[in-house]
């Protein structure tokens, strides 16, 4: 039934202004989108939360309403993402009618089937996190998350009836040991699952910026509102045939922060409506400063925009992906941004552009000669090169994927040094010169397409550079074929793919 990959990103909450941390998980979609729609259709989902207590007390702190607020924000974020180069297909809003409609929809639909019941709340809340905690989790009276203090709330509020999904979670967790990754975050929710399960307040009635419940009492807890954002924006109840397609989600990528909500609460919600449980959530790990997650409230975000001024937002999708296996927390820091851009890209693979190009110029006015007619060594031994980065990235090791390219990166480099191609030019070998100087053409050609997901922008003038005319995103079972490049290709010289950042110069 299925039949589109579909992968999703939280929604951010407005509060303040994107960093870096915000830009990590959305670039990681969009390498997987990528990806994934370089052998048939993709539907990438990301945006922004809106409601809730948090962005309200931004709106009143900055002297405006929320909507205007929400409305003035929403644009720092698409800049954001267009800055990294982020090709989303749908970016959705919690304050759009769309999905307003379908959570009042959902409301409605478990206070009919009994999954929702009025009852009184009364506990601990973090408007940080816009979390409710029992006495018991606080740590020194404060948010066990972030540290903060929390507010004593005591309200009648609509629940859901979680705890009457305890058993079947557990089950499922049972025979889908890897639903949940990485493991980690696995084996923390099957502990909280088998302490039991409160049921859980989805209503407000001390604050009023949020979706009206139906029949009044409130507005829609902003959690609830926001998990439903992932099935609102692929018409769940309103075009069934579009929601069949991509539901239940491939991947849903969220920090691990925020795991009880996706992988306890959310899969509950969906069996409440029927539907299925989507098929994994990823908890990656943080980017972290001193050890501690970066964030804006603990005042060392760093701002994205700056970033990718300084070191191209290629070089940091790279970083962001290389730096860390996937669900590690990882450090930032400016040295270490610099460090891959000037040895990995710089060193390794614009190099390797450069000193191809320029030769093939010197060698062969810039012309791509033919390849060798019986066969070509290097093509041989990277046969399956395409498939083996596409399954890593599809299982989400990123670090394992790159590393995989950069064995074609390593292998052209040091045939480079191996045949010489100034000695072949001087003793006139000239079939070995052309055979060599085709398979650096063809594995750049390779590189540009392979690591297009990852760099889109860099390897879009890699593929201009070698004046390839194909679409550098097609099919890779079909366009990675060694002899793929034209002999007869004219290339042209351009400037320095990753050019040199001083380690001074960007900070230690
Ligand atoms: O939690 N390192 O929104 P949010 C890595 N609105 N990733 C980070 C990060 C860091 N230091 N800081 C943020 C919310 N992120 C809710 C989500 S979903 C239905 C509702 C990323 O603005 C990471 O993906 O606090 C994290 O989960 C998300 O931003 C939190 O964004």
């Amino acid at each position: 039934m299925k039949r589109a990959f579909y992968v999703t990103t939280p929604i951010y909450y407005i509060s303040g202004n994107p960093h870096i941390g915000h830009a990590y998980t959305t670039v990681v979609a969009d390498v997987l989108a990528r990806t994934a729609r370089t052998s048939g259709p993709a539907y990438f989902l990301t945006g922004t939360d809106e409601h809730g207590q948090k962005v309200a007390n931004a709106a009143t702190a900055a002297g405006t309403t929320p909507q205007a607020w929400c409305d003035e924000l929403v644009p720092r974020w698409q800049k954001l993402f267009a800055t990294y180069h982020v090709r989303y297909d749908d970016f959705i809003r919690t304050t759009e009618p769309r999905h307003e409609s379908v959570v009042q929809r959902v409301f409605e639909r478990l206070r009919d089937n009994g999954d929702v019941y009025l009852g009184k709340y009364e506990g601990w809340y973090c408007v940080n996190d816009e979390t409710f905690w029992l006495e018991a989790k606080l740590v020194d009276g404060k948010c066990p998350t972030c540290g903060r203090e929390v507010q004593w709330i005591s309200e009648d509020d609509w629940f859901f009836r979680l705890s009457n999904y305890r058993d079947r979670l557990l089950q499922y967790y049972r025979e889908h040991p890897e639903w949940v990754r990485p493991k980690s975050v696995y084996n923390e929710m099957v502990a909280l699952l088998e302490e039991g399960l409160e049921d859980f307040s989805i209503s407000r009635t001390n604050f009023d910026w949020g979706i009206p419940i139906p029949g009044g009492g409130g507005v829609i807890y902003v959690w609830f509102d926001a998990l439903l954002n992932y099935i609102s924006a692929i018409g769940w109840s309103s075009d069934p045939e579009r929601f069949a397609t991509y539901w239940p989600a491939s991947v849903q990528l969220i920090g691990k922060e925020i795991a009880r909500f996706h992988t306890l609460i959310w899969p509950a919600v969906l069996w409440a409506l029927g539907e299925q449980a989507p098929e994994l959530v990823f908890a990656h790990g943080w980017i972290t400063v001193d050890g501690q997650k970066m964030g804006k409230s603990l005042g060392n975000a760093v701002d994205p925009f700056a970033l990718a001024e300084r070191f191209g937002a290629d070089s940091l999708r790279y970083f962001l992906l290389r730096e860390a296996p996937f669900g590690s927390d990882f450090s930032y820091s400016e040295a270490k941004i610099a460090q891959r851009h000037n040895s990995d890209l710089g060193n390794d693979l614009g190099n390797l552009v450069r000193r191809s190009l320029s030769m093939l110029f010197k060698y062969r006015d810039g012309v791509v000669p033919p390849g060798d007619a019986t066969g070509s060594e290097v093509g041989a031994a990277m046969a399956t090169l395409p498939q083996r980065v596409r399954s890593l990235i599809l299982s989400l090791d990123f670090r394992g994927a790159l590393e995989a390219v950069w064995e074609l990166v390593v292998t052209l480099n040091r045939r480079i040094d191996d045949q010489k191609p100034w000695v072949l030019h001087r003793e006139e070998r000239d079939t070995e010169l052309d055979a060599l100087l085709y398979d650096l053409c063809e594995g750049i050609r390779w590189l540009a397409m392979l690591l297009h997901p990852v760099m889109p922008e860099r390897t879009a003038e890699m593929w201009r550079q070698l004046g390839a005319t194909a679409p550098i995103d097609a099919d890779w079972s079909e366009a990675l074929r060694w002899g793929g490049l034209a002999p007869g290709t004219r290339v042209v010289l351009g400037d320095a793919l990753f050019p040199r950042i001083e380690l001074d110069a960007a900070g230690s």
